[in-house]
Parts: C-alpha cells; structure tokens; sequence
C-alpha cells in the first residue's frame, strides 16, 4: 500500500534534551568558613561529584610540581552530549590568594543546588559545559594555609637562592609566634620630610630566623616561577631575576602547572573565561603590548556591566587607556590573559581580582619600629588581609560577588536554533534547503565564527555568517540528503565551536517540522543517536 506523500517527504526537527530531574540535596562544603588545603579541595570534589554525578565530570588535567594532581570540574547536563558553548573559571595561580580557591568552590555549590531550582541557572547548566579548576597551584596552596607563610605567590619549583647545594632551606618564619608572618618596610632617610610615606620604600625582609645556621636568615625562601608570568605571549619582556616575586621561569610552559593548564585550554574554546586572583579590587581585560585593550569597545561596555554587578570599589575599567585617571597598566608579560587571547582565540578572558583590603597596608596597620640616623624600619603584619578577608567572612565575600560569576555564564553566546522548513528535494541525493532560526542569547557575544553545518561523519554541508550578539537571524543553509535518509533519519549538526552544537534529525514519514521531537526521538532510540554524536564531536576537536 503506497504510503501518503506527505509521509515521504523529508522533515527535520530539533533534537531536544529534557533537563535531568533534581534528585539531590542540596550540596554543602565539608569544610565550610576555613581555608582549604590541596587535600581539602580534593575531597570536596570528590563529594561534590559523588553527590550529583549527573551533572558533574572530574578530569585531572595534570600535576604540579610536587606531584599533586590539577583537577578540573566540568558541570553541564550530562545527557546532552553534544559538545555546548563553554565556559571556564580558573583560580589561584597564586599560593596567597587562597580566597579565590573558596570562591571557586562556592561557584560549584551554586550551579549544583540552584539547577532545577532557579530557571536561569538551570537554562545555563542545560546549555553550556562549565569548566571549573579550584587550583592550579597546589602546592603553594599547603604552604600558604598549613605552614602560615601568607607572602608565598610563586610555584614551588625548588631554587638554590644562595648556591649552597640546598635548596629552600631558610624560608621565611614566624618568629615571635604572633601567626603571621610580618614584612619589615625599609626607608632610607634621603627624603626631605620626617616620615617618607608608606609607599616609598626602599626595600623590605621578612620576619624569620636562621633555619640553617649559617649565619644569613631568609635567605633562600621556597617558591620560583610567577605562573601568570610563565605563558608565551610577551614572555620575552618578563621580569627574569629569580628572586622576584614576577620571576617568568627558564621558558615558556616551563612550569608543570601552566603545562596542565595549557594541554587543558588547547582542547577547548572558551568565548570568555575568568582567571581568578586577589590582591585589587579589578576585572583585567587582556592589552597589546602597548597596553592598549584587544577588545576596546566590547571591554568597554562589559566594564560598564561590572561597576553595576560589583559592590563599589572594584575599579573596573582597569586597562583603559583613554580614560587615564583610572587606568592601571594591565598587560601582563606571560599573563595567562594575553596567551587566551591572542593563541586560543578566547574574546574576553578576564583576569578577575576579586578580593583586597588595602585598608591594612595603612600607616596605623605598619607601626614605625625603628627610626635611627638613616633608616626607618615599619612592621607590616596585614598582608593575610590585604589578599584574603578573615575566614569568618569567605561567605559574605561571595554574596557580594556572585553576581560577577552570573555574569560570566550569561555573557557565554549560547545559540537557539531552530529549523521552521525543508524544502527542495525529497530523496537521497536531491538537494535540500532548511529555514533555520538562529537566536544568539549573549548580550555582548556572538559566535565569532561562521555557524556551520555538519554531517554526522564532520563533514561541512554548508557555512553561514556568523551570528553577532543578541542578535536574531533567519538563514538558509542546503545540503544534498543523505543516504541514510529513511523514516529512522540521520543527525546533522549545527552550530560552531563557541556556540556549541545542535543536532537535528532530518528523516521522511514525517509530516514536516511540527513534529513533537521527542515523540520522534523516544520512536528511534535516543542513546543510539547520541552515541554517535559523542563520537563525531571528538573527532572534530582532535583536528
Ligand atoms: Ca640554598
Ligand atoms: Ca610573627
Ligand atoms: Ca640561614
Ligand atoms: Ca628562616
Ligand atoms: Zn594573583
């Protein structure tokens, strides 16, 4: 019996992937209101990942140097396997800015115990895979939070700072057992008034004693390489004196930790990422080597978003150059934004400093202690407080700055595609051409590249523009059906790297695009389709 010719005519439609339903708890830290060790994190992914495995991926993407492992979260609806936009938060190149290891946990809990809860975050986990690395310095890490040194910055590369076949062995100390680490400011008295001001310092020590008896104190303090000074774009202009806190390192990626970081990046494309730090109140967009910004108007406008988002003191238009009474330099020589952007094509990798209290390096914070004929010595005992707020107050810190973290995940340039027609031919071989909605959701970010089509084998049927920001476009995109074209049909792809993909299922015995999907997805077995997908994806980013 011949069927209907409405039957046999091709259809494409959408294939959609319901929301997985909340079964869980919500998620709270093991270790809430404290710092976290290297350890510490490591547990809390683990519990984080048993708890809502449906949502959560872990990958250790490498060691550092002491052979702790480097791990990165992936949270997205884990049933939609089809590669989505993606996004990143990276935190703590830096052992002292530990706050930004709390930050980026509760970043975690948020995602987790708001999916199924809160509309927009679920929109967001549903459509975007979201990379999160807790700590990419774990070794500084354990220095900083079990052995009370709050001044380690750099990686924990070993150094023989005084060539004397040991390494590390006179390191900072705390000496009067006060828990802190004080740092003695240096003034040399060539200075026409009394008291130089506080940020005229000549040179400064730490407290400590002489570990290895020698005679010499603190002279070979652990910690090498500046890991956000250690990527290869204006490397060559880094800072090279070892003993410095901005030491680049013998090479670029000469560091494990930036090896892992850089493996990581190189299988991923991230439209905008945040690299976390403390020690300012900014949001760093990435310069040229003339400081000026890569991006100025875009970087202009989001700086705008950030004044409204961030409680007032984040000076947010860092890097500017044309508004100068508020610019701070912002290329960095090695600097993990400037290697995103010009090498891994990410438009916006914001180097967010989320957290300082310069309240604490103030006069009264930095008692004059010794005032003789040629110097005055002052005792700073804040730098804990000048990168990290006091434990009681990790939480308070997040509510102000959550919305920073919104942010990031609405800016991702996530695509709603929709097919509305085929027409053209009607069998293997025919040429076909689809009326495609294309819905950009990021207010400032389209999809940079063109938007293309692909089979299931990755290869290219068609290339449209690219769609811009908050934009809605309607294009045409025609391909020649396949073989495989039957009342089962086959899947093609639609989207770019920084979108993320959308499967359609193009198929006859249809009766055009109004078809339910998933009335057409439960009738050809969902598991066996995305299978597939999984591997066509793969392929395509090994290339
Ligand atoms: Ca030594
Ligand atoms: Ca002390
Ligand atoms: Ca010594
Ligand atoms: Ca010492
Ligand atoms: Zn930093």
């Amino acid at each position: 019996m011949a069927a209907e010719i409405s039957e046999e005519l091709p259809s494409i439609v959408k294939v959609t992937v319901p929301s997985i339903p909340r079964t869980w708890d919500n998620v709270s830290l093991l270790y809430d209101n404290q710092w976290h060790d290297s350890a510490e994190v490591d547990e809390e992914i683990k519990n984080i990942h048993s708890s809502v495995p449906d949502l959560v991926d872990i990958e250790v993407i490498g060691q550092s140097y002491q052979g702790k492992n480097i791990t990165c979260l992936r949270i997205t609806n884990e049933q939609n396997t089809v590669q989505k936009a993606q996004t990143l938060v990276v935190a703590h190149h830096h052992g002292r800015e530990q706050v930004t290891v709390e930050m980026a946990l509760r970043f975690v809990l948020r995602l987790l115990n708001g999916y199924g809860v809160d509309t927009t975050l679920t929109e967001y986990i549903d459509t975007q895979e979201i990379y999160v690395i807790m700590t990419i310095n774990p070794d500084a890490l354990d220095v900083v939070v079990n052995e009370g040194n709050h001044w380690l910055r750099k990686n924990l590369r070993p150094y023989d700072n005084d060539g004397d076949g040991l390494f590390g062995e006179d390191d900072v100390d705390d000496k009067n057992g006060d828990g802190y680490i004080s740092e003695y400011d240096v003034y040399i008295k060539d200075y026409p008034e009394e008291v130089p001001a506080i940020y005229d310092i000549d040179y400064a020590y730490y407290e400590g004693i002489d570990n290895d008896g020698d005679g010499l104190f603190n002279e070979d303090e652990v910690g090498l390489v500046d890991l956000n000074r250690n990527y290869p774009t204006f490397w060559e202009d880094g800072n090279t004196d070892v003993l410095t806190q901005e030491y680049r390192g013998t090479a670029p990626f000469s560091e494990p930790e930036t090896q892992a970081f850089r493996d990581f990046a190189l299988n991923h494309t991230f439209a905008m990422a945040y690299s976390l730090h403390s020690g300012i109140n900014a949001t760093y967009f990435p310069a040229d080597e003339s400081d000026h910004w890569f991006e100025p108007s875009l970087y202009y406008g989001m700086a705008g978003d950030y004044r409204d988002i961030l409680p007032s003191g984040y000076n947010n238009i860092a890097g500017y150059p044309q508004l100068s009474d508020d610019r701070i330099m912002s290329t960095t020589y090695g600097g993990w934004g400037e290697w995103m952007y010009t090498e891994r094509g990410c438009t916006v990798p914001i180097t967010f400093e989320l957290y300082t209290n310069a309240s604490v390096h103030e006069d009264a914070a930095s008692p004059i202690i010794e005032n003789n004929s040629t110097h005055i010595i002052r005792e700073w005992k804040g730098i804990y407080g000048y990168f990290a707020p006091v434990e009681s107050a990790i939480n308070d810190l997040w509510e102000d700055i959550v919305g920073a973290f919104d942010y990031l995940l609405e800016m991702t340039p996530r695509v709603n595609f929709v097919a509305t027609g085929i027409t053209g031919g009607v069998t293997a071989g025919q040429d076909v051409d689809i009326t495609l909605s294309m819905e950009c959701l990021s207010p400032h970010l389209g999809s940079k590249d063109a938007i293309s089509v692909f089979d299931e084998n990755s290869v290219e049927l068609d290339s449209l523009i690219a769609i811009g920001a908050d934009q809605t476009i309607v294009d045409h995109p025609s391909f020649t059906l396949s073989e495989d074209l039957d009342s089962s049909g086959y899947v093609i792809l639609v989207g770019c790297n920084y979108t993320g993909y959308t499967q359609f299922l193009v198929t006859t015995g249809g009766t055009g695009p109004g078809i339910d999907p998933l009335l057409l997805v439960a009738g050809i077995g969902l598991t066996i389709t995305l299978v597939a997908i999984v591997v066509v994806i793969y392929m395509k980013k090994r290339t």
